[in-house]
C-alpha cells in the first residue's frame, strides 16, 4: 500500500481489501461443487472443514481432526512436527532418530531452516543425519541397547553439549523406554540427553509434534542458564524458524531499531540461547500454531508476557515494530522505530508500486501449514492481490477463529494423547516484566497481550476457507476460481502447475527467500510478479486434456515413437563414444 496509515485510494475497497479484476464465484456454490462427489460419511465430515467466511461471526470450523482415509492430505506426522519443525533447527545439539532408516532419511535437510553459527560458536550439526537404523531384530527383541550404543557412539565422535532422541512409530509400538535410556546416558556421559515420545501416529498431524517439542524444550533446556544478555530491550522471537533466511532479516531489522534478540525459537539458534531465553523481557510470537504452548509456559513460570506479531508484509512489519516499541514505552526507541520504518518504506515503495502496476486485481489462494496461509495474505494485499480462498493443513480452531474460542474447543481422544505439563511460577525466578499499573495502562490504550485473532477476521467476507484441503478440492478450486497463483507445498505443487497455474511453495520458498521484513517483502513482490506474468503457463496442456494416443496407452509406452526416438539417440551416442584414455592412446 502506498501509505501505511490511511486506506489506499485506488484498487482497494472501503475495508482495504484489493478489488479483483474478475469477481470471484459464489463461494457457497463452489463449496457445494467440491463436496458433492463425496460419499455421505466423508461429506458430513468435510462439510465442517469447508466454509464461507464471515469475519464478524467467524463460523466454527472443523479443524485438528483426523484426515479421512483415502483423501490425499498435505499433512505430515507428529515426528515431523517435533524433530523436523520445532527442535531440529537447534544447530549445536545432536538430533538422533530412534527408528528405521526411512524416518531419518526423509527428514534429513528437507526443511530450509538455515543456520550460520557465530564465529565463537562454530558448531553446526544440521547437515548430519543420525539414526539408530532399527532393523527387524530390534523390532522383535527391543531397541534400547542399540539406542544406548548409538548415543555413546555419537558422543564419542562429536562431543556435543546435548543429544535429543526422537521416537518413531515402531518405537512406541514395541514399547522401548527411550526416556530411561536417555537418563542413564545423561549420568554416564555428563551431558544433557533427553527424549521425545513423538511417534508419528501420536496425533492427527505434525501439530501434535509441536506440542510435544514445546514441552520437551521447556522441561530440558529453558532456564538452565541464568545469564541475561547485557543489551536493553531484549526479546525472544518465538515461532520463527529461519526458513530461507527469514530470521536473519527480522534480526537485522530489529537491530536497526535497537531491539536485541536473546533467542529465536528455533531459527539459527544455539543450545545456550535456548537455555537463557527465560532472561529476556518479552516474547513475540510469529507462528502461533507451533509455539503458543511455550509462550504460555514461559509466562506462567518466569513472568515474561507475550504478544502476537507478524513480519510478513510491509504493513504488518511496521505494525509489529510499533507494537514492540509500545511495550517498552521508551520514547527514543519509539522514535528510532519510526525512522527505520520510514527508511525501509522509502526503499520498498518504488518496488511495491512497480510490481503493483502489473499485479493489481489478480487473485491468490493459499493452503499452507498452520500460520502462513494467514500471514502471506498480507504480502499479496501489499501489491493489490486478493486472497479468494485459504486454509491451513493442521491448524486448530483458534488459528482460524481467534483465541477467544479456546475455552469452547472440545478435547477429543487424539488431543488427550498429548501431555499437558503442569507449570507453576518459579519461586526464585518469576519476575513479571511490567507492574499491574503498566499493564493496565497498556491495555487501556488497546494494547493486547496474549492475543491472536486468527485468519477469518482478516479475510474478506464470502471468501472460501478450506481446512486440510484435498487434491480433488484443489482441482475444483482451480476450475471455478481460476486463481492467478496458489501458495502451497511440494505435495501439490506439480498438480497445480499442470493446470497452468503457478504455485509458489510457501514452506521451502522454492529455494528463494527470504520474504520476511521489508527487504524480504521486496523479494516476494518481484518473485510473484515473475511467476504470474511469465507466458509459460499458457503453453501448458495437461496430459488429461490431450487426446488419448493409442501408441502411448498402458503397456505400449515404452514403444511409443518418443521413447523409441530417445532410445535410438542414446544408442547412437553410446556407439560414438570412446573413453578418453582409449581415445588418447588411439589418437
Ligand atoms: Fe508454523 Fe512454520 Fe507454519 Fe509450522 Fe510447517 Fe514451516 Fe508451515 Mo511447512 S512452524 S505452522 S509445521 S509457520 S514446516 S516454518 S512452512 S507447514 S505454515
Amino acid at each position: 500500500m502506498s501509505d501505511l496509515s490511511s486506506p489506499p485510494p485506488e484498487g482497494y475497497d472501503r475495508e482495504g481489501f484489493p478489488l479483483p479484476a474478475t469477481p470471484p464465484p459464489d463461494s457457497a456454490a463452489a463449496r457445494m461443487a467440491m463436496l458433492e462427489v463425496y460419499p455421505p460419511k466423508t461429506r458430513k465430515k468435510r462439510e465442517k472443514q469447508l466454509l464461507t467466511n464471515d469475519p464478524e461471526k467467524r463460523p466454527e470450523i472443523g479443524a485438528n481432526t483426523r484426515t479421512v482415509p483415502g483423501i490425499i492430505t498435505q499433512r505430515g506426522c507428529t515426528y515431523a512436527g517435533c524433530r523436523g519443525v520445532v527442535i531440529g533447527p537447534i544447530h549445536d545439539i545432536l538430533h538422533l532418530t530412534h527408528g528405521p532408516i526411512g524416518c531419518s532419511y526423509y527428514s534429513w535437510a528437507t526443511r530450509r531452516n538455515l543456520a550460520r553459527p557465530r564465529p565463537d560458536q562454530p558448531i553446526n550439526f544440521l547437515q548430519y543425519n543420525m539414526t539408530t537404523d532399527m532393523m527387524e531384530e530390534e523390532i522383535i527383541f527391543g531397541g534400547e541397547k542399540k539406542l544406548a550404543a548409538a548415543i555413546r557412539e555419537a558422543y564419542r565422535i562429536f562431543k556435543p553439549k546435548a543429544i535429543a532422541v526422537y521416537a518413531t512409530c515402531p518405537v512406541g509400538l514395541i514399547g522401548d523406554d527411550i526416556h530411561s535410556v536417555c537418563r542413564r546416558a545423561k549420568e554416564e556421559l555428563g551431558i544433557n540427553v533427553f527424549g521425545f515420545s513423538c511417534e508419528g501416529y501420536k496425533g492427527v498431524s505434525q501439530s501434535a509434534g509441536h506440542h510435544i517439542a514445546n514441552n520437551g524444550v521447556f522441561k530440558h533446556m529453558v532456564g538452565l542458564l541464568d545469564e541475561p544478555d547485557p543489551e536493553p530491550f531484549r526479546i525472544n522471537v518465538l515461532g520463527e524458524y529461519n526458513i530461507g533466511g527469514d530470521a536473519w532479516e527480522i534480526d537485522a531489522l530489529l537491530k536497526k531499531c535497537g531491539i536485541h534478540v536473546t533467542a529465536t525459537l528455533s531459527g539459527d539458534i544455539s543450545y545456550e540461547q535456548i537455555c537463557k531465553c527465560h532472561t529476556s523481557d518479552l516474547n513475540v510470537v510469529m507462528c502461533h500454531r507451533s509455539i503458543n504452548y511455550m509462550a504460555d509456559m514461559m509466562e506462567t513460570k518466569f513472568g515474561i508476557p507475550w504478544i502476537k506479531v507478524n513480519f510478513i508484509g510491509a504493513e504488518q512489519s511496521a505494525k509489529s515494530l510499533r507494537k514492540i516499541g509500545r511495550y517498552f514505552g521508551d520514547q527514543p526507541l519509539l522514535d528510532r522505530i519510526e525512522e527505520v520504518i520510514a527508511q525501509e518504506m522509502a526503499v520498498l515503495r518504488p518496488v511495491q508500486e512497480d510490481v503493483k502496476s502489473r499485479l493489481q486485481g489478480k487473485t491468490a489462494a493459499l493452503f499452507v501449514g498452520g500460520s502462513r496461509a494467514h500471514h502471506y495474505q498480507h504480502l499479496f494485499k501489499d501489491v493489490g492481490m486478493l486472497t479468494v480462498a485459504a486454509g491451513y493443513e493442521f491448524a486448530h480452531r483458534d488459528d482460524y477463529e481467534g483465541r477467544t474460542v479456546l475455552p469452547t474447543i472440545k478435547v477429543d481422544a487424539d488431543s488427550r494423547n498429548i501431555e499437558e505439563i503442569e507449570v507453576a511460577a518459579d519461586p526464585k525466578r518469576f519476575n513479571p516484566r511490567k507492574t499491574p499499573e503498566q499493564v493496565a495502562a497498556l491495555k487501556a490504550g488497546r494494547f493486547s497481550f496474549k492475543d491472536y485473532d486468527g485468519m477469518m477476521v482478516e479475510m474478506k467476507k464470502s471468501t472460501l476457507i478450506i481446512d486440510d484441503i484435498s487434491h480433488h478440492e484443489i482441482a475444483k478450486l482451480i476450475e471455478l476460481y481460476k486463481p492467478d497463483i496458489i501458495g502451497s507445498g511440494i505435495k501439490d505443487k506439480f498438480v497445480i502447475e499442470k493446470f497452468g497455474v503457478p504455485c509458489k511453495q510457501l514452506h521451502s520458498y522454492d529455494y528463494g527467500g527470504p520474504y520476511a521484513a521489508f527487504t524480504g517483502a521486496a523479494n516476494f513482490y518481484r518473485e510473484i510478479d515473475r511467476m504470474i506474468n511469465t507466458k509459460v503457463w499458457k503453453l501448458i496442456t495437461p496430459s488429461w486434456k490431450k487426446p488419448a494416443d493409442p501408441d502411448t496407452a498402458v503397456g505400449k509406452g515404452i514403444d511409443s515413437p518418443t521413447n523409441r526416438a530417445i532410445r535410438e539417440t542414446v544408442a547412437g551416442l553410446a556407439k560414438a563414444w570412446k573413453p578418453r584414455a582409449k581415445a588418447n592412446a588411439e589418437g
